[in-house]
C-alpha cells in the first residue's frame, strides 16, 4: 500500500514528505494506523547524525498511538481495531532478558532492530523499489507502520491518541526511570537535570511517590512554571548560581540527593548529576542520550563513598505489561499529559516541530496525520 511517510534521507537535512510503499505484515507481525506521534529529542539526536546506530535513508519517530489494521500469520494477542502504543523497547516474555525478572531489555529483535531492519532482515518500506529502513523498529513518522507483535501494547480505546501518544517515550521513560529504575521512596530529595519532555516526567514521577524536595535544574527559565505545576519545589538555573552549581545543590538537599536524574544527554551534566548525590547513598540515574565518542568521568572516590551511577531505557518499564497501566493512570486523571503536548500540527510542519523543540519553546510537539 502507499503510505504518507517524513523521510529522513541524509543526516542534518530536513525530512521530507513522501509516498512510500508499505509492504503488509507478514508472521507475527501488525499493520498499524499511525494516528499521532511526538517528537522525543531522540529523533533530532539521530537526524543530527550523532546516532552511531543512525542509519539513512529512514523513517524516524517512536513515540506514536494508532490502531490495528491488519495482522499477520500466528498473531494472537491483538486484532484489527485495537488501539495500541509501539514499543522501541519490545517485550517477547521468552528471552533469558524478559525471564531474567531484572530488565525491560529484551532482546528478542534488537539486533535486526538496530539496523532498522524487521525481524527477518528485511525493510517493509520502499519507493521505487529502493529500501527505506525503519528507525528503533517503530517508525511512527509514517501514516502506516509495520512491527512485530511483540513491539506492540494493547490499550482501552477510549483513550485519546494526541496524549497517550506521548507514553511511547517521554512520559513512560520519566515516570518510570523514578518507579521502576530507581524506586524513589516517599520523603526522598530528588534532583532532575533538563525539564523537557522527560524530565518533566520525573518530576510528576517525584511527586506522585511522595518525594521531599524535587529540585529542577534548567538553563531556560520558561520551563519553571510547567515544572511547578507538575510538583518541582526549587527551581535552579545554573546560569544564575553563584560559585559551584553541585555544592550548590548539596546544599539545598541538606548533604546531597537521595535520587539525581539526568535527562539533556550532556556528560558535563551527567558528572555533576552524580557528584550531587549524597554520600553513602545517593543515586545518579542516566536517562539523556549522549553523542557518538562521548564519554563519563569522575574520581572513583565518589563511587567509592557509596555514590551509585545506574542508567535507564525506557524508564524500566515492561511495555506491554506497563503501557496499558500508565494509559490508565492518565485516564484516572493521576497524571498530567495535557499540558506537555504544547502544540499539535500537521506531519506536513514536522521540520518546523523539530525547530520548535530545539528552540525550548515547546515540550513536545505532537503530529497528526
Ligand atoms: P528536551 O529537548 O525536551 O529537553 C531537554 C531539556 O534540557 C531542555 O529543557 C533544555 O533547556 C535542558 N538543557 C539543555 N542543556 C542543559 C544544561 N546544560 N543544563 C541544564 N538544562 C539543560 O529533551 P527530551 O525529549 O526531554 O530528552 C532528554 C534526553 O533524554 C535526550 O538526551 C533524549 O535523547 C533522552 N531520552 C532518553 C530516553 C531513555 O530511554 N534513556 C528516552 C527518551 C529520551
Ligand atoms: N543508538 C544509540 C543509543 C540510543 C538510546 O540509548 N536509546 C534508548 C532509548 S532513547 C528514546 O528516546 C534505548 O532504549 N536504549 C536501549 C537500546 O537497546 O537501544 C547509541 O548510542 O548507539
Ligand atoms: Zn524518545
Amino acid at each position: 500500500m502507499d503510505v504518507k511517510a517524513a523521510v529522513a534521507y541524509e543526516a542534518a537535512k530536513p525530512l521530507t514528505i513522501e509516498t512510500v510503499q508499505l509492504e503488509a505484515p507478514r508472521a507475527g507481525e501488525v499493520l498499524i494506523e499511525i494516528k499521532a506521534t511526538g517528537v522525543c529529542h531522540t529523533d533530532a539526536y539521530t537526524l543530527s547524525g550523532s546516532d552511531p546506530e543512525g542509519l539513512f535513508p529512514a523513517i524516524l519517530g517512536h513515540e506514536g498511538a494508532g490502531v490495528v489494521v491488519e495482522v499477520g500469520a500466528g498473531v494472537t494477542s491483538v486484532k484489527p481495531g485495537d488501539h495500541v502504543i509501539p514499543l522501541y523497547t519490545p517485550e517477547c516474555r521468552n528471552c533469558d532478558y524478559c525471564l531474567s525478572g531484572k530488565t525491560n531489555l529484551c532482546q528478542a529483535i534488537r539486533v535486526t532492530q538496530g539496523k532498522g531492519l524487521m525481524p527477518n532482515g528485511t525493510s517493509r518500506f520502499s519507493i521505487g523499489g529502493k529500501p527505506i529502513l525503519h528507525y528503533m523498529g517503530t517508525s511512527t513518522f509514517a501514516n502506516y507502520t509495520v512491527l512485530p507483535e511483540i513491539a506492540v501494547a494493547k490499550i482501552r480505546n477510549d483513550a485519546p491518541f494526541e496524549k497517550v501518544c506521548l507514553i511511547g517515550c517521554g512520559v513512560t521513560t520519566g515516570l518510570g526511570a523514578v518507579i521502576y529504575t530507581a524506586k524513589v521512596e516517599p520523603g526522598a530529595n530528588v534532583v532532575v537535570f533538563g525539564l523537557g519532555g522527560v524530565g518533566l516526567n520525573v518530576i510528576q514521577g517525584a511527586r506522585m511517590v511522595g518525594a521531599n524536595r524535587i529540585i529542577g535544574v534548567d538553563l531556560n527559565p520558561d520551563k519553571r512554571a510547567l515544572a511547578e505545576k507538575l510538583g518541582m519545589t526549587h527551581f535552579v538555573n545554573p546560569k544564575e548560581v553563584e560559585g559551584d552549581l553541585v555544592a550548590h545543590l548539596v546544599e539545598l538537599t541538606n548533604g546531597g540527593a537521595d535520587y539525581s536524574f539526568e535527562c539533556i544527554g550532556n556528560v558535563k551534566v551527567m558528572r555533576q548529576a552524580l557528584e550531587c548525590c549524597h554520600k553513602g547513598w545517593g543515586e545518579s540515574i542516566v536517562v539523556g542520550v549522549a553523542g557518538a565518542g562521548q564519554e563519563i568521568s569522575t574520581r572513583p572516590f565518589q563511587l567509592v563513598t557509596g555514590r551509585v551511577w545506574r542508567g535507564t531505557a525506557f524508564g524500566g518499564a515492561r511495555g506491554r505489561t506497563d503501557v496499558p497501566k500508565i494509559v490508565d493512570w492518565y485516564m484516572n486523571g493521576k497524571i498530567n499529559i495535557d499540558d506537555l503536548v504544547t502544540k499539535v500540527m500537521p506531519i506536513e510542519q514536522i521540520n518546523e516541530a523539530f525547530d520548535l523543540m530545539h528552540r525550548g519553546e515547546v515540550i513536545r510537539a505532537v503530529l497528526t496525520f
